[in-house]
């Protein structure tokens, strides 16, 4: 049994009476206490105030989550809360009757939305949409649910397997290690940042079993492997691999204890994200073997070493400059199997195609020149290395398209963030959350009342606010903040960085999302993000949107004689001319920016083709720490993801809806079990005045046969075990077209079609036990 975990009480018996006591109480007016207020709906009244004091009561009674409406809010602990997400649990959520009725948690929602698979009435793929700021808990989360449905999900033997390395669900949960261990890193904001977006697809077979993966991810923060920040680190791999290496993996890969390496800022801080055993391990589950992942952390010790390679001016433009570490130089070029003096002189020196004959010139790069080719070099590398994984991953978990038929997509990108210098990565990753934010808003709210007004349904409407000001700032035609950084990268024109915040400030002035830049040090421009307002660099961020690779660079990794960087750049089948056209480097066909912009768009599609669920995660302080709720902090993540409007427009809203047709097919069966009185055969039927087949005599029996059904709900209701004597009916409404209802008016109608199929299966056997 159970025992009283995060006021999960103990057993169903005591949780229907924990239920039936909340609606009795509410039933007789009396007052809940504001942290036993599950749901945000039933604040009075609903306003940010009332809303953060109750969420505050809860936190302090170590209550993490709470409903609001159709979507659910997370407050991330900030501590270890292991019986909050034991399989136990996981199992209780997913045998409850009812599990809206339990408190609220990351489980009901993955219970719905997997019941929403196997019976929703349209059957149709699902998706879980975690948003929230950078380490608001989002990548928690969705690795939770990916745990539940590793245990509900699972086929039937599984939970007692001792095989449990080769389970499916097993391989799929050990993508999350080392995707994180290669996309995650130390930020600001959160010690273990997703540094890039992911989308991962639960297949599920006919049985609903889950059968296989698909991960998709999105633009990875791939600068970091070579810049981070000094208050920052590089991806945990580096860290992993540098810390838990054995005697003689150092020694393969020169990593003696305790050497400095550039790239690798602070080394002595100690994460739990640390851990090289766990990634190992689970890189072995995956399929990627010993020798294969030798290879792997071979070729990262090769960047780190590759990082400390510094130049020195040659003091002549004509002469090269010289690299001021030969040993550096050496090891890199040891370790990612090229040949040394090709890489020495691929860093030192462009070649460029010039003049009708198209002549190969050599220029000595600069000095920076040289770190700028050198940083390009570990991008690549790590970008492609990055890739590949996600692909091995891929055909390690993903299932034959034959054997799945409905998916569960978990949403997990890397939340808004503001930093003290902000550039290309965070325009991205803001944008990203700005069109999640539109998502949301589109779905629930516009979309909502607006099917309300064309289905006839009496609604007050909400006023609600619309981000799509802010996203035509940034990606709207014929002028927006990316079409002016594309345009840069097309004329391919030196410009500095002030004149790109002139162009922005002017050519976009008339938008009320671009802020007011008070003076700044550097050249700038500032968003005023649904989530708060962010101050942009311009330095740097023309080049980053090019990402020019030199071609030089591919060419030479094309020659390593590694095995992996084989497969990571395999020589080219046609050795085109590849040098660089004289002057500027090429524009690029496809800028960063852009291929973002298309993947969002793909995203978002996918998306819209499902019925999504929301989990808002909520940072309660800035400082990860356990038990501080901060309330300014609170009430802006509150303000900016709409919650109140969300509250509002749910408090009073019908989540599923359902066609007619669909819905009399499906329980039709359910006047067997409450049978209304038969028509009068003297009293006109609904059809009449309409000949027989034609669509309004069709409309007319639908109906008809719609409101049989209906009125065998209260019927049903008083059937229920645990209905409370005098609750509210089930919330039903017949809109023009469709059937509006609530999630627990399906859960009843559920019930009662399930009860029907059960006595037809009855006098079926029965009949056949006469027969014999
Ligand atoms: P994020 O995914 O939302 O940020 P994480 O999921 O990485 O944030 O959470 C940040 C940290 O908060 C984790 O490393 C945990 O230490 C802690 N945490 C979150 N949820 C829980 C929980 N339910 N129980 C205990 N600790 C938790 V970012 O990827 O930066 O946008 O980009
Ligand atoms: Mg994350």
């Amino acid at each position: 049994m159970l025992q009283q975990v995060n006021g999960h009480s103990s057993g169903s018996d005591a949780q229907g009476r924990e239920s039936l006591r909340e609606d009795l109480q509410e039933f007789l007016g009396g007052e809940v206490p504001l942290h036993q207020l599950d749901d945000l709906t039933k604040v009075n009244p609903v306003t940010l105030e009332t809303v953060l004091r109750c969420l505050q009561a809860r936190y302090t009674a170590d209550t993490f989550y709470t409903n609001a409406g159709c979507t659910l809010v997370a407050l991330n602990p900030f501590k270890p809360v292991p019986q909050l997400y034991s399989p136990e649990l996981m199992r209780e959520y997913h045998a409850a009757p009812q599990p809206q009725k339990l408190k609220p948690h990351i489980f009901t929602v993955g219970e719905q939305t997997y019941r929403n698979v196997r019976s929703l009435i349209e059957p149709v793929n699902q998706s879980i949409v975690v948003s929230g700021e950078s380490g608001a808990g989002k990548t928690w989360t969705s690795r939770c649910l990916m745990k539940f449905y590793a245990v509900v999900a699972a086929s039937p033997t599984s939970w007692e397997s001792h095989k449990i390395a080769e389970r499916i669900e097993q391989r799929i949960l050990n993508s999350n290690p080392v995707m994180e261990a290669f996309g995650n890193a130390c930020t600001l904001r959160n010690n273990n940042s997703s540094r890039f977006g992911k989308f991962i697809q639960l297949q599920l077979n006919r049985d609903h079993q889950m059968t296989g993966a698909a991960i998709q991810t999105y633009l990875l923060e791939k600068t970091r492997v070579a810049c981070q920040d000094s208050t920052e680190r590089n991806f945990h791999i580096f860290y992993q691999i540098c810390k838990g290496a054995s005697a003689d993996e150092r020694l393969q890969w020169h990593l003696p204890e305790g050497a400095a390496f550039s790239w690798l800022p602070n080394p002595e801080r100690t994460l739990e994200e640390d851990c090289f055993e766990v990634t190992r391990e689970a890189m072995l589950h995956l399929g990627i073997d010993a020798p294969t992942q030798n290879n792997i952390f071979q070729a990262l010790a090769g960047l780190l070493h590759l990082g400390n390679i510094r130049f020195a001016d040659s003091g002549d433009e004509a002469q090269p400059c010289r690299p001021m570490d030969d040993g550096a130089v050496r090891t890199s070029a040891l370790l990612l199997r090229l040949p040394e003096d090709p890489l020495l002189e691929t860093l030192r020196i462009r070649t460029i195609r010039a003049g009708r004959q198209q002549q190969v010139f050599r220029k000595p790069c600069s000095q920076a020149e040289c770190d700028t080719r050198r940083d390009c070099l570990a991008k690549l590398v790590y970008a492609r290395l990055f890739d590949w994984l996600v692909s091995v991953i891929n055909s390690s978990v993903c299932a034959d398209p034959a054997s799945w038929t409905t998916f569960i997509g978990l949403l997990d990108v890397y939340g808004f963030e503001s930093f003290p210098h902000n550039s290309l990565e965070q325009l991205c990753i803001n944008y990203a959350n700005e069109k999640l934010q539109q998502h949301f808003v589109a779905h629930y709210l516009r979309a909502q009342q607006e099917e309300y007004a064309v289905e006839g349904l009496e609604w007050s409407f909400v006023n609600y606010q619309d981000n799509q000001t802010c996203l035509d700032l940034i990606e709207g035609s014929p002028i927006s903040i990316c079409s002016l950084i594309n345009e840069e990268c097309r004329l391919n024109r030196p410009s500095s960085a002030a004149q790109l915040q002139t162009r922005i400030e002017s050519a976009l002035a008339g938008s009320p999302c671009l802020g007011h830049n008070k003076l700044s040090p550097e050249p700038s421009f500032v968003v005023l993000h649904y989530a708060g307002s962010v101050r942009y660099h311009t330095v740097g961020l023309v080049e980053k949107n090019k990402d020019p690779i030199p071609p030089e660079l591919t060419r030479l990794l094309q020659q390593s004689q590694d095995t992996l960087l084989k497969v990571l750049f395999p020589a080219d089948p046609e050795e085109k001319s590849q040098e660089e056209p004289s002057g500027q480097s090429r524009a690029p066909v496809l800028t960063v920016v852009s291929k973002f912009k298309a993947s969002l768009e793909q995203l978002l599609q996918v998306l819209q083709a499902t019925t999504p669920h929301y989990i808002r995660c909520i940072k309660p302080n800035s400082q990860g720490r356990a038990q501080a709720l901060h309330r300014e902090e609170v009430l802006n993540q509150l303000e900016a993801c709409g919650l109140v409007e969300t509250i509002h427009i749910s408090a009073a809203g019908f989540p599923i809806r359902v066609s007619h047709r669909t819905f009399v097919e499906r329980y039709a069966s359910l006047r067997r079990l409450h049978p209304r009185a038969p028509p009068d055969p003297h009293s006109p039927s609904p059809d009449e005045g309409h000949s027989e087949g034609s669509p309004h005599a069709e409309q007319a029996t639908l109906r008809a046969l719609l409101q049989d059904i209906l009125h065998t709900l209260p019927a049903l209701e008083a059937a229920t075990p645990a209905a409370p004597a005098g609750a509210t009916p089930a919330p039903v409404h017949c809109g023009r077209t469709k059937v509006f209802m609530t999630d627990a008016t399906l859960e009843l109608l559920e019930r009662g079609r399930a009860q029907v199929l059960e006595q037809c299966a009855r006098c079926i056997q029965a009949g056949w036990r006469r027969h014999r």
